[in-house]
């Protein structure tokens, strides 16, 4: 029970630290993009990355799915490769994160 108790305590603490690298890219990747310059289409919501016009749990899963891929890699998805840098990783996600809950 106890050492149940503690495995839960653990998933918590990981699942802060990503949440606080996560905030900590987004913040960048915020200030990245202050200047406005945005090389996608400016009709199109930052972070669909399935363009259904809205930003939700979709997006993140497709995002986690490519988790960590590259052009060429069977689970490559370049949509989801929201800054263009040829690698999914935390920044798309957070990108996904900052406009969770966007629409049209
Ligand atoms: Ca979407
Ligand atoms: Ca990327």
């Amino acid at each position: 029970m106890e050492e149940g108790e503690l495995t839960k305590k653990n998933t918590s603490l990981v699942l802060l630290l990503l949440l606080a690298l996560v905030a900590m890219f987004t913040l960048q990747i915020h200030m990245a993009n202050a200047n406005g310059d945005d090389n996608g289409n400016p009709n199109d919501l930052i972070g669909d990355i399935n363009h259904d016009g809205r930003v939700n749990m979709e997006d993140l899963s497709l995002a986690c799915l490519s988790f960590f891929s590259y052009p060429g890699h069977s689970r490559w998805n370049p949509e989801a490769d929201l800054d263009n840098n040829d690698l999914i990783d935390l920044r798309d996600i957070g990108i996904v994160a900052i406009n969770f809950g966007a629409t049209h």
